[in-house]
């Protein structure tokens, strides 16, 4: 292993982390990717199957072996039916996270808990309008009573199609009905996928992967669409507001608490708690200067949107964090917390408290988060940091200057911003000073050097005047670079960079947590609908440079199927199959406009890109480069 760890990650506060953690010999996610290296081919290519007890088996990609499980399946379907399943267990965490949201609106109504309130009743007016609830002469709580009521019946069965899915313009959702692809209950979908993927069920990999299709759309335009609508109408919708990232926003003097995962239901309590007088006057008397809150992922995210939080960092941040020597203790909720941060605390003081019971980390302390309850708890877990801050070991290592960034960039916000109407946003596309836009979105993976997937594609994107939108992890690696801020328009391409400053926004707007991709969704259908056309008509295009979650394949998968085209950094599992990777890279756009490239390279990606807007552009009559004359990198 390199000195410098420069090979590992592209930010520099990780890069003396990585240090550290290596001369100390503190185990990381990258040890351990190296430990399992060579990782299984046949599981790399979607060829295992172990979804009954006659396996596992596997299918030989060169033909040499078995080219059929026991019972009989073969690439085709074995890759097929794990892609399913990976699509519906990303759809099902969003969706669940969304559940959780939508029974604390549903509490905050009914007076169970009087932990939150409706702070945005504007947006719950909409709601109700678009559920068919009547709004005239209601006081807020019964509003949202009956808003959350009808909203729960998006999980179920009754409906033929999700009521949000008539945001999306109308040649798409006639399209997903020709199709047979119209998203229902949420719930629905993802147990059909289980049945269907269960042994002698659908062995047409095509018609499971239309299905598994249909349940990202539920995610899209359902669970996760309801996770940010909601949580808007609970915490407020975002609004442009400055903030700070890296993992210089820990204060050595004072007691640090890291927020973890990706729902904001306690970290909006945990806020309200640290600014509690008697718990500040209590870190004082431990010695501490203040208490200092700050995001890791996207319960981070969810506060940097709203309330500024300083970001600590994205996923592969989580073990360094605490190899600072400075957080007293980590709060996690749940998704994406590495049951590696008990392992790492134990080097250190920090300790690690979960809160959801359907996410319990051995070794780690569990207090369980209920809503009716929620100010208590977070006062408790608050006290519990501050009495924690004495036990801090000698050693602090803090390892940079925060950076400035900015956030909140919701659709309403973004609208805003704009007069009130896309058209200014469709204009200077018209006129070519905004070639597109892009969501550059997802995780981090140690396969990709940390960051540099997002920050380098996301530079060349800008360089060449396309809009970038990002959300996620995505989000925080272009913080740290110092992307996110109204001077960075400086880094832009001429017409871009005219354009932010005319605005006063950066070239990159932070949309939020995983969730929000939806907002993405809703702003592309705004656009659509202002043309006249449907979404895959429009010079956009997704890119999850780092992804390795069960959510991102969900999330790519209904980008693709709303018609935007989308570039993964990350193999997905699916190659052992030629005709699955023939219908996702290339058949999908025959059925829905889009398809999936893979291009693990940011610098070529960006070119694919660049190719794709300038076709599209060339499609709507507008002014075009050549799409040949985009040189490919070397
Ligand atoms: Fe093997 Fe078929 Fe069972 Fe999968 S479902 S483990 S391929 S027998
Ligand atoms: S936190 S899903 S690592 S973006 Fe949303 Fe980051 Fe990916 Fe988790």
């Amino acid at each position: 292993m390199s000195d410098t760890f420069e090979h590992l990650s592209s930010a520099k506060d990780a890069q003396k982390m990585i240090r550290y953690a290596h001369e100390e010999h503190i185990e990381t996610v990258w040890d351990r990717l190296a430990a399992q290296e060579p990782q299984c081919g046949y599981c790399a290519l979607g060829l295992s199957c172990r979804n009954c007890a006659m396996g596992p088996c596997r299918v030989d990609p060169f033909g040499d072996g078995p080219q059929r499980g026991v019972c009989g399946a073969d690439a085709d379907v074995i890759v097929a039916r794990n892609l399913a399943r990976s699509i519906a267990a990303g759809a099902s965490a969003h969706s669940d996270h969304g559940r959780d949201i939508l029974e604390t609106l549903y509490q905050t109504a009914t007076g169970e808990t009087s932990a939150y309130k409706i702070t945005d009743v504007d947006k719950l007016k909409r709601l109700a309008a678009e559920f068919g609830v009547e709004a005239e002469g209601k006081e807020p709580a019964e509003l949202a009573r009956e808003v959350a009521w009808e909203m729960m019946e998006e999980f179920g069965m009754r409906k033929e199609e999700l009521t949000f899915a008539a945001r999306a313009p109308k040649p798409r959702r006639e399209l997903w009905e020709k199709l047979g692809i119209m998203p229902r209950g949420i719930d629905r979908e993802n147990v059909e996928v289980l049945h269907r993927t269960h042994m002698g069920v659908d062995n047409d990999y095509v018609n499971i992967l239309l299905h598994a299709v249909r349940t990202s759309l539920s995610d899209g335009w359902g669970g996760s669409m309801v996770a940010t609508e909601v949580s808007d109408v609970l915490f407020g919708t975002p609004a442009p507001i400055n903030s700070k990232a890296n993992l210089g926003v820990l204060k050595a003097d004072h007691v640090n608490i890291a927020l973890h995962g990706h729902n904001p239901m306690l970290s909006d309590v945990m806020v309200r708690a640290a600014q509690d007088p008697a718990l500040q006057d209590l870190a004082r008397s431990k010695g501490a200067a203040g208490i200092n809150l700050v995001g890791l992922c996207c319960t981070g995210n969810e506060l940097q949107m709203r309330i500024g939080l300083p970001m600590a960092g994205n996923h592969l941040i989580q073990e360094l964090v605490i190899m600072t020597g400075a957080l007293e203790a980590m709060l996690v909720d749940y998704q994406c917390i590495m049951p590696s941060v008990v392992d790492v605390a134990k080097c250190f003081h920090t300790e690690i408290i979960s809160t959801f019971d359907k996410a319990r980390f051995t070794g780690a302390t569990h207090i369980p988060f209920d809503p009716k309850r929620g100010i208590e708890i977070g006062q408790q877990i608050v006290r519990r940091a501050i009495e924690n801050f004495p036990n801090r070991g000698p050693r602090v290592v803090i390892p940079d200057e925060p950076v400035d960034m900015m956030a909140g960039f919701s659709v309403e916000a973004i609208v805003g911003a704009l007069g009130g109407t896309p058209k200014p946003l469709v204009d200077a596309i018209a006129a070519g000073h905004i070639r597109g836009a892009v969501g550059v979105v997802g995780c981090n993976n140690p396969k990709i050097k940390h960051d540099y997937g997002h920050t380098t594609l996301t530079r060349r994107l800008i360089e060449n005047d396309i809009l970038v939108v990002v959300t996620g992890c995505a989000a925080v690696a272009d913080g740290k670079a110092g992307l996110m801020t109204p001077a960075a328009a400086e880094m832009a391409g001429p017409g871009l960079k005219a354009v932010c400053q005319a605005l006063g926004i950066p070239p990159v707007l932070h949309m939020g947590s995983c969730v929000d991709n939806t907002r993405i969704l809703v702003l592309a259908a705004a656009l659509a609908d202002y043309l006249g056309v449907d979404i895959s008509a429009l010079p956009l295009a997704g890119a999850a440079p780092e992804w390795y979650s069960e959510k991102a394949v969900s999330i790519g998968t209904y980008v693709v199927a709303s018609g935007i085209y989308t570039v993964l950094g990350v193999q997905p599992a699916i190659f052992g199959s030629p005709n699955v990777v023939n219908l996702l890279a290339g058949g999908l756009n025959d059925v829905v406009g889009a398809a999936f490239a893979v291009e693990p390279d940011p610098e070529k990606a960006a070119v694919l890109i660049r190719r794709h807007i300038e076709g599209k552009r060339k499609g709507l009559g507008l002014p075009f480069v050549e799409p040949d004359t985009i040189v490919m990198p070397e």
